[in-house]
């Protein structure tokens, strides 16, 4: 008999590590479409969508290249709506006592698949440029894990934008040159669309019927959901919006809620696309002189230097990272991150953006949305279960350590030297969200005073005992030191008021 061979939903990629085991003369491939996966967190309905039709298209691929596919639909009657209840069923259908299986991106998963009542030989997740082992020996004995340092390790390892030993251009990193503030007027070109096959049809409907009261639109799905119409994505990417990526990397503008950022990591993560092809585009299109070096070095940076080493960090840190909650905030996620009915502009974009699109970029995630709960103080656990549930790319072994570590600064500096907290100066500087905003950005204390300007004193005083002799805070502390008690007095009073009426459930 053969055996069975698993494919996960963010698993869609040729070549996977378990199929390169199995024998498609012998073996069987299971796929399942199951409630428990889309419940652990109520994901975005996009998501869920994206990945059901990505994952059919997928199995039909596999069975066209020889395989025998097992595909369960999340709507078959005899569904169990577990992935190891979906396993023990096709154990039984065909005989198969053992199943091959890449390793998963979430300890959930990798727990239940090593406590499933059939062997499961599980193989390392090759799909990524660093191995666990690999990561292991570069952190080992360091007293500070920085992106930077394990970034240049990976432009040695993969030669891209290497001139021979030295960085193309001269240095590492161009991050200088790319942090222009945003201006009116960009010509920026939205995401390549794609007109619902059959398949999606199908499968909106299913998810329409199932989710379509949770949290997230459904409407206006025109996402890739194959490697073909990803690799024009990819492609639509390179060509049009590379180029100015670097510039305008962290602008946030009204009404444009994707800038010049590729929208293709919900592509990547679910395995359509390989680190290697996106960033081999990258760099041919700098050979080419098609985009300058500052956008495709800063690109290139976020896949194999950002990407690999929050993976590296989430399974050198364990199980358990998703609990950590260094600062102790416990306030509860407030009500508006469902509903994006707030007064703050910033917020209210992100959210209802992310309500649209189940995607933000990476400034609003971390500057808007994250600064905000951070400030506030509320619960890092909750704000990692939001993230989990409202982006069409996040699964844990990515996002924990953004929102856990980076944003939340709950792993008390693992990722980040110091919290991503900022007052309203920095979002206007980046946004032009401030000018349409009800609350005032240059109002300090008070009536219509921004809430970031007075949540960011409120976290500073608050955290004092932590911070204050971190040498990229003091600056910030003789700041908050020099205005008068009286001043002080107010920001601390203004803000307590605001998270009571935040607490108390009333519109911010
Ligand atoms: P671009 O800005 O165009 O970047 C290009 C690519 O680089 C992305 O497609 C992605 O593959 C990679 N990348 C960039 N930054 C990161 C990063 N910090 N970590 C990992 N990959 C990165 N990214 C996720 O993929 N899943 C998540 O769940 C997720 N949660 C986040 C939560 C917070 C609080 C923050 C601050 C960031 C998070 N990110 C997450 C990282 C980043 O915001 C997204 O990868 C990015 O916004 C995806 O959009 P894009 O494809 O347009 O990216
Ligand atoms: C996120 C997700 C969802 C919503 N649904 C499924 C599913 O029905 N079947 C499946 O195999 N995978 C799904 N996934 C992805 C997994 O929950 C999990 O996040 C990843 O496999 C971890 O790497
Ligand atoms: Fe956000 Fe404050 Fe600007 Fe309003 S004024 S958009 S709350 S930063």
């Amino acid at each position: 008999v053969g055996r069975l061979i698993l494919v996960l939903g963010d698993q869609l990629s040729d070549g996977l590590s378990a199929l390169r085991e199995g024998d498609p003369n012998t073996d069987t491939v299971v796929m399942a479409e199951v409630q428990a996966e889309a419940d652990y967190v109520p994901h975005h309905p996009k998501k869920i969508a994206f990945l059901f039709s990505a994952m059919r298209k997928h199995a039909a691929r596999l069975a066209e290249a020889g395989w025998t596919v097992r595909y369960t639909k999340l709507d078959d009657p005899e569904n169990s709506q577990s992935i190891v209840g979906e396993l023990l069923r096709a154990a039984e259908a065909t005989g198969a006592t053992e199943v091959l299986a890449t390793e998963p991106g979430e300890f959930r998963l990798i727990a239940a698949l090593e406590e499933a009542p059939l062997p499961v030989h599980m193989f390392p997740d090759d799909r990524f440029l660093a191995s666990h082992r690999e990561f292991e020996a570069w952190a080992e004995g360091r007293k500070e894990l920085r992106m930077e340092w394990f970034y240049r390790e990976m432009r040695r390892k993969t030669g891209l934008l290497m001139e021979g030993d030295k960085p193309a251009g001269g240095k590492w990193n161009y991050d200088h040159d790319n942090r222009k503030p945003p201006k009116s007027g960009l010509d920026v070109t939205p995401p390549r669309a794609f007109t619902p096959d059959e398949t999606v049809t199908e499968v909106l409907e299913l998810v329409r019927t199932r989710f379509g009261n949770r949290y997230g639109s459904l409407d206006d799905f025109t996402w890739a959901t194959d490697v073909t119409q990803a690799r024009h994505a990819l492609a639509q990417f390179i060509n049009k919006n590379l180029p100015t990526f670097g510039d305008f990397q962290d602008a946030m503008v009204l009404g444009e809620p994707f800038m010049f950022h590729a929208h293709l990591s919900f592509y990547i993560n679910a395995g359509l696309l390989g680190w290697r092809e996106v960033c081999d585009a990258a760099e041919q299109a700098w050979k080419d002189g098609k985009a300058p070096l500052n956008a495709v070095e800063g690109f290139i940076r976020q896949i194999i230097g950002w990407r690999e080493f929050i993976r590296g960090i989430y399974f050198l840190q364990g199980p358990d990272y998703t609990q950590q909650n260094v600062l102790e905030h416990s306030r509860t996620l407030p009500e508006f991150y469902w509903t994006g009915e707030t007064d703050m502009t910033c917020v209210s974009e992100a959210v209802t953006g992310t309500m649209d699109h189940a995607y933000a970029h990476h400034i609003q995630r971390l500057m808007v949305t994250g600064n905000f709960a951070l400030l506030a103080g509320v619960a890092a656990h909750q704000v990692h279960e939001w993230y989990l549930a409202v982006y069409a790319d996040a699964y844990e072994w990515v996002e924990a350590p953004n929102v856990i570590g980076m944003s939340q600064w709950a792993d008390g500096g693992v990722v980040g030297s110091k919290p991503y907290v900022s007052g309203g100066n920095y979002i206007n500087k980046m946004s032009n969200y401030c000018n349409s905003c009800s609350y005032s950005v240059s109002t300090k204390t008070g009536e219509g005073a921004c809430p970031f300007n007075l949540l960011y004193w409120h976290f500073l005083d608050r955290h004092r005992g932590r911070f204050e002799k971190n040498p990229r805070m003091a600056q910030m502390y003789r700041t908050w030191d020099r205005m008068d008690d009286d001043r002080r007095e107010t920001v601390i009073a203004d803000g307590d008021k605001l998270l009571a009426r935040m607490e108390a459930g009333e519109r911010i």
